[in-house]
């Protein structure tokens, strides 16, 4: 791309502007200064992106193909602008022209076509894939709604419709030329052809067209502009017809229509089946048209192509490989099952047995029957080749099929030539525990690959101030090379850097407090401890481990009015499924105790709570860069791996941990001095499970602060609660408290008042910080996305018809 300068950007904006309006900028709304802005953008890097497609293809280079039912890329403006290498000219450019950069980046809406972890995950891949120049595609669908905007009222969560696109999407191209068929139901047959061979004709399917928006993944300021597919459902052209009535019509909307927003409890709903074939089909029909154009033997499909499956939610891209190459291409099932294998791998997010997908045989046979019959025989197979290997008992545990219902991360393993989890911890154990059988027969397949957060964003974008800390003393090479923040180390004794790590800290805790006060009408000061929490709302986060605390302390001040502590306040951000009416009722909760709190006056401002209301990306970034405390306080072994313990270490806050997911590696990096660990360790949790001895309710009994905090909660002391406050006292008493907050809480409790006394000593505190943010370049997505790239796709070395 070539440079702009100030003046030449101001020249363009209005003239771009004046095209799009046809009125002067200045009068316009923020959403439109954005637009004029973004199609600007989009000028800069099309030539770049339409490059870099055909270079990958006149290469015919490796490429990799993330399947994803979720993408939750935020903001992408100041993202491309950073990437292009015109943040700074953009802002100076607008302000010239009396315009905020922050308030017109503020009129795009953040696309939310994801749940949480793992769909950021995915985001974050698809940045650093462009940005360490790699040939990478992501494929997902494009909900027409994405996840729902979160609203309290009296303390409740309400769900309302995102309305994504209301006003467009700059960034999307409509490709209707690329266009795929997928068929849904119907009846099969296979019939031999003149020479024998088997045909396999469908009869009565229902045929849905899937039109691909393509958006640019521009890289960080290397030429590389990769492609994000997203897929929308409609009906064919000229087919109308076959759609007579209303209710049909809306059966092919429904498809792409919105996100399920659940994301750790799983249902077999037949909408959401037609989602997970929908997108999987289209995305491998179109791998499969592009591979065709590269004119090689099929034998040559893995050499070209790596599809890598997002949890199991695109599994059946397996079989719907395996039917295009055998029924579309005349391939046996052995070349077929070959090349398939070669060509796939998957990733394991969670370990949790309710979230793992299982679909009834009969629905699927209904939705999708020829599919059916390719996995039957994959699992028939299966079970005839391992049998003899391994016995009928392992095998039989191995099986895809059991008791009516398909077992998709069964299928996934099987039909895949690799499986990682997501943290160092979370795949030893799937390897020893979760997945113990297939790894007997599949040792080969398992390996780790720690996530990773994409530093641009969550260090470049999101804290500009610390950016330029780290550029004003270590230099720049850390924004390329993400390791390289470990030089940050040489000024731990440096008073003046650990002075400006204050300031910077400072800064953005006074931009997080100005939202507050603005939006929610709460003052906090910003020389408290912000003690952040933010992620999904679930019983194993135990977001209700930091209630219980803050409870405590609640007390304790009560008790000792005037008493000399530091201020804290207590920051969520968390949505919850709207079908899991336990995390509502904590939701409510935190929300009932903020009120109580926030309103007490005799607490002299010693806490706050501040539940920030449709928690996501863009609130990430304005809450990760003033935090002090990261809470990553699951119960030990059921977090995967986690990301935003990353993104909090890398911008200075503290970590209060359980030894969970890629915590554990925060702490090898780290060290024991730099971030505070309680709880018990996996190995304790597996032993008390295993003992069957636990016992909440004496706990209960015999810990008085354990006792006078639960006792808030049934004895009136909170205004406002109705049921929340019995039911969930009785899943702590009543029903044995099946995370362990009550086995945690005294080490939780010891560990918060450490904090209190280390942040009295500010000096130790910023050394601390700095040291957090100098050993987070390890967890730079780029280095995560490199060692899929060598280790999984292969997408350096690859095997080329020469070669043979
Ligand atoms: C499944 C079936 C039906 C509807 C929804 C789902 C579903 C959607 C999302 C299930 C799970 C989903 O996401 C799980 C997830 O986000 N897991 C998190 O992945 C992160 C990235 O690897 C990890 O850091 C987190 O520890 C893990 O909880």
């Amino acid at each position: 791309m070539q440079k702009m300068d100030v003046s030449q950007f101001k020249d363009r904006y209005k003239k771009k502007f004046q095209e799009r309006f046809a009125f002067n900028y200045e009068n316009a709304t923020k959403q439109e200064q954005f637009v004029a802005l973004g199609h600007l953008v989009k000028d800069l890097y099309s030539s770049d992106w339409k490059e870099t497609v055909d270079t990958y293809q006149e290469n015919k280079q490796k490429q990799v193909y993330y399947f994803s039912m979720e993408f939750l890329p935020g903001r992408m403006l100041k993202s491309n602008l950073l990437n292009l290498g015109i943040l700074d000219v953009v802002q100076e450019g607008l302000a010239e022209l009396g315009l905020d950069l922050d308030e017109v980046a503020s009129g795009e809406m953040d696309p939310a076509l994801g749940n949480g972890g793992l769909g950021r995950l995915a985001s974050c891949f698809m940045d650093s894939l462009a940005s360490t120049g790699l040939p990478g595609n992501g494929n997902g669908i494009r909900y027409r709604y994405g996840l729902f905007k979160q609203k309290f009222i009296d303390g409740h969560q309400i769900e309302l419709p995102e309305n994504w696109l209301r006003n467009g999407n700059v960034w999307e191209v409509r490709r209707e030329n690329k266009a795929v068929t997928v068929r849904f139901g119907g009846q099969v047959s296979l019939e031999p052809d003149n020479e024998g061979n088997m045909h396999v004709t469908y009869h009565n399917t229902q045929n849905i067209l899937a039109v691909p928006y393509d958006t640019a993944m521009v890289g960080y300021q290397n030429g590389t502009v990769n492609n994000l597919r997203l897929w929308s459902a409609e009906i064919p052209y000229g087919e109308e017809y076959l759609f007579p009535t209303e209710e049909e019509r809306n059966g092919v909307k429904q498809i792409t229509e919105y996100l399920y927003p659940d994301d750790s409890n799983y249902e077999g709903l037949l909408l959401r089946l037609k989602q997970e074939y929908f997108f999987s089909s289209a995305g491998v029909q179109s791998v499969v048209r592009y591979f065709k154009q590269l004119n090689l033997d099929w034998s040559y499909l893995p050499d070209k192509i790596a599809i890598h499956i997002n949890d199991t939610h695109p599994t059946l891209a397996i079989p719907e490989l395996m039917r295009i190459l055998m029924d579309e291409e005349g391939l046996s099932w052995e070349q077929a099952w070959e090349i398939t294998k070669k060509t796939i791998s998957y990733t394991n997010h969670t370990i949790l047995q309710e979230a793992m997908e299982r679909w009834s045989i009969d629905m699927m046979n209904l939705l999708l029957p020829r599919i059916t019959q390719i996995i039957m025989e994959i699992n028939r197979r299966h079970i005839e080749k391992k049998t003899p290997l391994y016995g009928e008992d392992l095998t039989n545990r191995t099986a895809i099929v059991a008791n009516g219902e398909i077992k998709m991360a069964n299928l996934a393993i099987i039909g895949s030539h690799s499986i990682n989890g997501v943290a160092k911890l979370h795949t030893n154990i799937l390897i020893n525990h979760t997945l113990h059988d297939f790894y007997l027969m599949y040792p080969n397949k398992f390996n780790n690959k720690t996530n990773g957060v994409t530093m641009r964003r969550w260090l470049q974008i999101s804290n500009p101030g610390l950016t330029d800390l780290l550029d004003e003393t270590i230099g720049t090479e850390w924004k390329t090379n993400a390791n390289d923040i470990i030089l940050l180390k040489a000024y731990a004794e440096d008073k003046e850097v650990l002075a400006r790590i204050d300031a910077v800290k400072l800064e953005n805790k006074k931009r997080f407090a100005k939202y507050v006060s603005e939006e929610m009408d709460i003052e906090i000061d910003p020389n408290a401890i912000f003690d952040v929490q933010i992620k999904r709302l679930h019983a194993y986060k135990r977001q209700l481990l930091n209630v219980l605390h803050i409870l405590d302390r609640y007390q304790y001040i009560k008790d000792n009015p005037g008493v000399d502590i530091p201020k804290r306040v207590f920051i969520f951000g968390a949505k919850a499924a709207p079908s899991y009416h336990y995390a509502k009722q904590i939701i409510k909760l935190i929300n009932a105790i903020a009120e109580m709190i926030n309103n007490d006056s005799s607490l002299n401002d010693l806490i706050k709570v501040v539940f920030v209301e449709n928690y996501g990306v863009s609130l990430a970034e304005l809450i990760i860069p003033a935090a002090d405390v990261s809470e990553q306080i699951s119960l030990a072994g059921k977090e995967a791996s986690g990301t935003s313990n990353m993104k909090l270490m890398a911008n200075g806050a503290l970590t209060i941990a359980t030894m969970d997911g890629a915590t554990v590696e925060i702490y090898d990096y780290v060290g024991e001095e730099n971030i505070y660990i309680f709880g018990m360790s996996n190995e304790e949790v597996q032993k008390l499970n295993a003992a069957n001895s636990y016992n909440s309710r004496e706990i209960y009994e015999k810990n008085p602060a354990v006792k006078r905090v639960l006792n808030m909660l049934i004895d009136g002391s909170i205004p406002g609660l109705e049921d929340e406050g019995q039911d969930i006292f009785d899943s702590l008493v009543k029903y044995n408290d099946e995370y362990y907050l009550l086995k945690d809480f005294d080490s939780y409790i010891n560990a918060h008042k450490q904090i209190d006394k280390d942040f009295r000593n500010r000096e130790t505190w910023n050394r601390r910080a700095l040291l957090n943010i100098a050993s987070s370049g390890p967890f730079s997505a780029d280095y995560t996305i490199e060692r899929y790239a060598d280790e999984i796709w292969k997408l350096g070395a690859q095997r080329e018809p020469e070669d043979l």
